[in-house]
Formats: C-alpha cells, sequence, structure tokens
C-alpha cells in the first residue's frame, strides 16, 4: 500500500462507525495589504495528502461497509495563473496525494450536503464529523475551521462535531520508515550546511554572514528550504535562545565561541540542529568547562532514552546531570538554582514541524523522533553553548541521526586547526 494510503487508513481505523472527516489545506495569512506571508498547507492535511497548495480540502467518509475519500482544489483558473503562476492539474494532485478523482472546491457545500444529508443515501446515516478544531486555522480569509464548525452545527444540528487533531497528532508522533528517510536526509544537507559555514568562520565577519552561509548553501542546492530561521549567536549574544537574525549584527571575535541552531527541511520533514564551535579553532578555560558539561549531558541523556519514559522525565535527567556537572566544574555552588544556567527544555518532537505536532505527556516509544538538546548559558562569562541532536528511538533505545555532524572537542579542534593552516 501506498504510504499515504496507509496513513489514510490508520485514520479511518481510529475514526467512529458513520462519521466523516474534513480537512482543510488554508490559505496564506495577510501580511499587509495585498501581501501575505509564505503559504504552507495546514501540517494535517499535508501529512494526508501531501498537497502543498491553498485553498484545498480532504475528506474521509466512514460510511456503511465503505470508506470514501476526496480531494477538492480550485478549479483550474487562467486569469489567476496569470498572476500568481501555476497550480496543480487534477491530473498531478492526484499523483501527488494517490486520490483518484478530485473535485472542485466550488462543489464541496453540495457534496458535504450530500453526506451528511439524513435520508439514506450511498453514505448510510452520517452521525458525527470530524474538524480540526485548533484556533487560529484558517479556511479562508474570513472564516476559521471553528466558524466552520459552528456553520455545520447550525445547518445540520443533528450531527455530532469532533476534534480532529488529536487523532491525527496522535500518528504523527510515530514515524514511518519514509518519514525518517526524509528527516535522516534533512540532517546530512544541514550537516552540509554546517561544513559550508565552517569555512568561512573567521574573526571579523558578522554573525548574520554566517546565517546567510548556511541559507544560500540550500538555495543553491536544489533549493532546500529552511525547517527554522537560522541562528548565528557569537559571545554573549549566545545567552539568548532564539538570537534574531534582525539582530545578527555583532561582529565575531577571536575568542568567542558562536552557537549555531539550524536545519534544512526536506520533502517538508525538518532537521533542528544546534553546534557551538570556538573561532579560534580552541576551547579555553571556562568554555571547555562549560562545552564538556553540555556535551556530557547531551550524551547522557541520549544513553537515557528508552520507551516509557517522558519528555518531562528526560528534563528532569538533564536538570541534575548539569547541576551536577556546574557544581563539580566549579561554575556555580551548590545552592544556585541550575535554572539561571539551563533555562529551556532538553527535547521535543521533530517532524512536519520543527516542534513537531505532539502530546508531550505521551511516554515515548519506537518510532518517535525527539531532539536532545542541552545547553548552558552564563552571560557573565560570555557563553553560551547548545549541543543538540535528533534522535529516532529505536529498539528500545536513541540511534543519533545526526551522528556525522561534528561535537566531540578534538573533532572540533582539529577541524578548525586544519582550516587555519591553509
Ligand atoms: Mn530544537
Amino acid at each position: 500500500m501506498h504510504e499515504l494510503e496507509n496513513r489514510r487508513e490508520k485514520v479511518f481505523n481510529l475514526m467512529k462507525e458513520n462519521s466523516a472527516m474534513i480537512l482543510f489545506s488554508g490559505v496564506a495569512k495577510i501580511c499587509s495589504e495585498d501581501e501575505c506571508y509564505p503559504f504552507q498547507s495546514n501540517r494535517h492535511f499535508f501529512y494526508l495528502t501531501n498537497i502543498e497548495q491553498e485553498h484545498s480540502a480532504l475528506i474521509l467518509v466512514k460510511g456503511v461497509g465503505e470508506r470514501k475519500t476526496y480531494l477538492f482544489l480550485d478549479e483550474y483558473d487562467e486569469v489567476k495563473e496569470k498572476w500568481t503562476g501555476k497550480r496543480l492539474t487534477p491530473e498531478e494532485a492526484e499523483e501527488i496525494s494517490q486520490i483518484h478523482g478530485t473535485m472542485s472546491m466550488n462543489s464541496l457545500e453540495s457534496m458535504m450536503d450530500l453526506i451528511l444529508a439524513q435520508y439514506n443515501n450511498q453514505y448510510g446515516k452520517i452521525s458525527s464529523l470530524y474538524i480540526d478544531l485548533t484556533p487560529e486555522n484558517k479556511i479562508g480569509p474570513a472564516l476559521s475551521t471553528l466558524e466552520y464548525e459552528k456553520q455545520i452545527r447550525e445547518k445540520y444540528n443533528y450531527i455530532e462535531t469532533i476534534n480532529a487533531y488529536p487523532i491525527i497528532r496522535d500518528l504523527r508522533m510515530v514515524k514511518s520508515e519514509e518519514e525518517i528517510k526524509n528527516i535522516v536526509e534533512a540532517i546530512e544537507i544541514t550537516n552540509t550546511g554546517i561544513s559550508q559555514l565552517l569555512i568561512s568562520l573567521k574573526p571579523g565577519l558578522r554573525e548574520h554572514e554566517l546565517s546567510d552561509e548556511f541559507e544560500f548553501y540550500g538555495k543553491k542546492h536544489d533549493r532546500h528550504p529552511l525547517a527554522f530561521s537560522t541562528i548565528t549567536a557569537a559571545g554573549k549574544n549566545a545567552t539568548c535562545l532564539h538570537h534574531p537574525i534582525e539582530q545578527q549584527n555583532d561582529i565575531i571575535r577571536e575568542n568567542d565561541l558562536v552557537l549555531f541552531d539550524l536545519g534544512f527541511a526536506h520533502n517538508g520533514y525538518s532537521a533542528d540542529i544546534s553546534r557551538t564551535y570556538p573561532v579560534n579553532g580552541k576551547f579555553e578555560g571556562n568554555q571547555k568547562l562549560i562545552y564538556e558539561a553540555v556535551l556530557e549531558c547531551n550524551k547522557a541523556v541520549i544513553d537515557f532514552i528508552k520507551p516509557g519514559l517522558t519528555i518531562a522525565d528526560l528534563q528532569a535527567y538533564a536538570r541534575d546531570f548539569l547541576k551536577n556537572k556546574c557544581v563539580e566544574y566549579k561554575l556555580m555552588s551548590e545552592d544556585e538554582d541550575i535554572v539561571k544556567y539551563y533555562y529551556h527544555n532538553v527535547s521535543h518532537h521533530l517532524g512536519l514541524d520543527t516542534h513537531d505536532s505532539a502530546l508531550r505527556e505521551k511516554p515515548l516509544e519506537n518510532g518517535n523522533v525527539i531532539t536532545v538538546e542541552p545547553g548552558l548559558y552564563f552571560a557573565k562569562f560570555g557563553i553560551g553553548v547548545r549541543i543538540e541532536d535528533d534522535v529516532l528511538i529505536h529498539n528500545g533505545k536513541a540511534e543519533v541521526l545526526s551522528k556525522n555532524i561534528l561535537k566531540e572537542i578534538r573533532d572540533i579542534e582539529k577541524l578548525l586547526s586544519f582550516k587555519g593552516k591553509r
């Protein structure tokens, strides 16, 4: 069975008898006047269709003895294409989504009438409708899914509406082989982008020049999109967790550590990697102590991961570990709170979203892909270190998907000193 058919089959299995589900790709949000933010299909919709196009919809009907799947797209519009470019043809959309016989968005309402009407039609009596009720989910510029649900309840008062979000969220938490391949590919491209950036790394550059270098690599090679905006933060700036691109204007100094948090996406799947490297090629003094503490924590958490634990368990473990290390290395006193120097979470799920749709409280299981990203931030020393890997939980333990990206002190120093000699 095709990957997408398999996903939809799983959704069908979790739906009640005599129910239907409707999902929308959404529309681009207006930024100002007639300018829109870049468009991305609703990720639940994309997960089940692979269709990246505004104003599209998916309907699943689980009627008596039969399961039907319908894809709705905007009708071909010559004038619109002249203004905003090519749209998918029905044939292309069928090929991408593996849904046969696409329909026009103009017929969506009459189709809903047909499905939800209570006379005996081909679907039997449908009594429930699943809608993704995430607030902020837009169907059109002036219509949210919440408002749509209200319209449905008014029009068909015998229909029970159910939130579709958690069903698909739970499926998305366990990755298929194909999804894992996409994430691995995203990580590989990210790794090459990092090597590219390291070639340029030298004192005197502004931070954004390294972000630019990384991003340009992706643009040049198959126009790989970014998974999120690139962070390059030198010295004290690295103690801000998301030092924004607009503020990456500071000059990188010879004795700085520079923190990168970056990733490309591949077929919609994100890589999310953080690394911290010394500009002059050598970790010195507190830089080395802090880096070692974070690196040991990164490895300890990876070893600790197993199915059944929650992300909160990993976080508690990381906190204790970092506290003990910092006390041991005399970076803080016993009575200080580690939260002063480590103020974020150690893990999140990774997938179609960089902070992937997930129920954080759910115990980890095989097939989950999560990040492991401990950090320590000492503003008083002008040092921030984060080391973030992406791991797959497989055969009861964590397999590091980003193992090829330099993180050992000796490997980093060897590479950067070699570079210095050229
Ligand atoms: Mn992350």
